[in-house]
């Protein structure tokens, strides 16, 4: 018997379906950011990275141009097994060298995207891109207190929803855009309410034109803090819970924003009691928001297991958020998103029919033990098993790819 017939009729014995596993992995997409390939730069020139957030590292083979980066996710497309989105930021806009600037955005500044996503079979996700502009170096966007800056923002929210609906129409492929906004005092206020106040108004001049929610749906995204912007985030846990569950649009949870020892696994089952859907962003803090490269540990595979157990495959919509420019871009990418996958899988292939048991019984001692001997299971080879039906690299092989990849092109780039 080869290794996964036998893993197969191990799991079996505890009551679990590998193949019905493996097809519902493949059925929960995971959207890929555009922006690791890049460094979050975008294609306007506009200077280096702000916002609070940062890219450390300068491996060499970052893509320059929107050629470049399209190639470097088709190559990662080609190491990553199950369904793929691609997540696009409003500063990915390609302008054909004319000043459009963000409040002017338009659908036409995206076809390239949209033509890759056909190509490629992929739905689009979107980001405006409240950073990385000379109307956002106070730090303040769509909370300024300049009005005209403020509209500006807006101006470019409702940009991007228009856009984000041209991408659902094209693809007919419902698009989630994501609003994050960087707005937050270095330190401490004096008035923490008016900026709130503010950025509601704006929000709420963004949402209220109207959008088929088959084209798109709008999630907001909240942050605990920035560099520079230590002492109050306008944008906040709280205030975004609130204001998705008021309005009626997603929440997004990044696994950077919150209190180190708080983890986004437990806040997806409460914030699915007030609100329809959320969109994650899986990102790996460490120490701070730094947006290391996913990796396979307790917090993903829990976050996996929220979104299994209480089959909440269509109300969780999966997305990636780091950015690692210390190694090979690729490999990043793919490492995360391989991980992402691991992490469904497994999370697919609990017995949890016999979990359940134990702690509907009362039985928490069973429980643990169970847990932990799940642990050992050869889930190794259902997952190879996953990536060779999908036709990616089993094992390290992806590792071999990317070195040959970076040999033939990014290697080039100079
Ligand atoms: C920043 C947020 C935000 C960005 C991307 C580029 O802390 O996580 O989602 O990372 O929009
Ligand atoms: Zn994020």
């Amino acid at each position: 018997m080869n290794s996964f017939d036998n893993a197969k009729k191990i799991y079996a014995d505890l009551g679990v379906d590998v193949e019905q596993a493996m097809n519902r992995v493949n059925n929960i997409p995971v959207s890929l950011h555009c922006w690791q390939g890049d460094d979050v730069r975008g294609f306007e020139n506009a200077g280096s990275l702000d916002g609070g957030i940062a890219v450390t590292g300068n491996y060499p083979g970052v893509a320059r141009t929107p050629g470049e980066l399209r190639n470097d996710i088709e190559k990662v497309l080609s190491l990553v097994p199950g369904k793929k989105r691609l997540n696009v930021h409003a500063i990915y806009a390609e302008t054909n060298g004319k000043k459009v600037d963000r409040n002017e955005l338009t659908v036409d500044q995206f076809r390239n995207w949209i033509d890759f996503a056909k190509a490629n079979n992929l739905g689009l996700d979107f980001n405006p891109t409240f950073f990385a502009h000379p109307k956002a170096s106070s730090g303040f966007t769509l909370s300024n207190q300049d009005e005209s800056i403020r509209k500006f923002w807006v101006e470019h929210g409702i940009a991007c929803r228009k856009i984000a609906a041209e991408f659902g129409k094209a693809l007919n492929n419902t698009c989630i855009t994501n609003f994050w906004a960087p707005d937050g005092f270095k330190d401490t206020p004096f008035d923490r309410l008016a900026p709130r106040q503010r950025l509601m108004q704006s929000l709420d001049e963004i949402f209220a034109v109207k959008i088929d929610p088959a084209y798109n749906k709008d999630a907001v995204e909240s942050k605990l803090f920035g560099i520079g912007a230590e002492s109050c985030t306008v944008g906040s846990h709280e205030f975004y819970m609130g204001y998705a569950a008021t309005r009626n649009i997603l929440l997004c949870l990044d696994a950077g924003h919150f209190h180190p020892t708080e983890v986004i696994s437990d806040k997806i089952s409460s914030a699915l009691l007030y609100n329809d859907e959320v969109l994650l962003h899986v990102s790996r803090g460490v120490r701070w928001d730094s947006d290391h490269v996913v990796t396979l540990n307790d917090e993903l595979i829990a976050i996996a297991q929220e979104i299994i157990r209480h089959n909440y495959d269509k109300k969780v919509h999966v997305g990636l958020d780091y950015f690692d420019a210390s190694i090979n871009r690729i490999a990043a990418w793919s490492i995360g998103a391989r991980n992402m996958f691991k992490a469904l899988l497994m999370a697919a292939l609990e017995p949890s029919d016999m979990l359940a048991k134990a702690e509907q019984s009362g039985n928490f001692t069973a429980r643990l033990a169970l847990m932990e001997e799940f642990k050992a299971l050869p889930f190794a080879a259902v997952w190879d098993e996953f990536c060779a039906r999908t036709n990616v690299p089993v094992g390290t092989d992806f590792l071999k790819s990317v070195e040959d990849y970076e040999k033939s092109v990014l290697s080039n780039r100079k």
